[in-house]
């Protein structure tokens, strides 16, 4: 029998959560270690676990994944996730990367001195508004699925990136009827129908608590 995934990181979402979001739609069970201090870290350094010193690492089929783009690909290509062709693969990765240069700005928020939160706030609505939901919007125009009229990876990440904006823009989706209605029909198929209930795997918004974690663990000082 194949051995349980085991993701290492926070107990918080950052880069892990997409990783946490494809292995729920995969049906995938997985453990999780959660990183809380710096001897931690260390210990998984010093056993040569973590390829760039990095986090998040996920293990899986025997091997230790790191960079969050390499986990999500092979979940991706091992659970069918990520098209059917070499196009279809190019699409999914432009809508992937798109999608997961707009999540970074929502993730680096709570790392942001208290002053600039406004002004980052405004120019994530505006990239989100003018930039990004527009093609999703497009793309979803009589269309069930981002790609090939079948379920991939970037329909998660999508489903993930719109429910981050909502928690920042309440009625965001007003103008983007597409996208919003996509949002309803992914979140009725049952597996992420029970990631969305509370005591799930899925984890909330990033709080002080998170920050500190992420701080002790690294050994750096925020200049806030
Ligand atoms: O996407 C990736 O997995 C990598 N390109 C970046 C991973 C990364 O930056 N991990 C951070 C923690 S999660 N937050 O951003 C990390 O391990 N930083 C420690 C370090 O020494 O870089």
């Amino acid at each position: 029998m194949a051995e349980k995934v085991v993701l290492h990181y926070f107990n918080g979402r950052g880069k892990m959560e997409s990783i946490r979001w494809l292995l729920t739609v995969a049906e995938v069970e997985f453990d999780e270690v959660y990183l809380s201090s710096h001897d931690q870290y260390e210990k998984l350094l010093s056993d040569g676990a973590l390829m760039f010193q990095q986090v998040p690492m996920v293990e899986i089929d025997g091997m230790k994944l790191v960079q969050t783009r390499a986990i999500l690909n092979y979940i991706a290509e091992k659970y069918n996730l990520n098209g059917k062709d070499l196009k279809e693969r190019a699409m999914i990765n432009m809508y992937s990367e798109g999608l997961r240069d707009l999540m970074e700005m929502i993730m680096m928020l709570p790392f942001t001195p208290p002053a600039d939160v406004k002004k980052k706030l405004d120019t994530i609505h505006t990239k989100a508004t003018e930039r990004y939901l527009p093609v999703f919007e497009k793309a979803l125009s009589g269309q069930i699925y981002l790609v090939g009229g079948k379920l991939s990876c970037a329909d998660v990440e999508l489903l993930e990136c719109s429910l981050m904006l909502e928690e920042k823009f309440v009625g965001i989706f007003a103008q983007f009827p597409n996208t919003k209605s996509f949002q309803g029909r992914m979140t009725r198929l049952p597996a992420i129908s029970r990631f969305l209930q509370p005591g799930s795997k899925r984890k909330s918004q990033p709080d002080e608590v998170y920050v500190k974690t992420v701080m002790e663990v690294f050994n750096v000082k925020l200049p806030l």
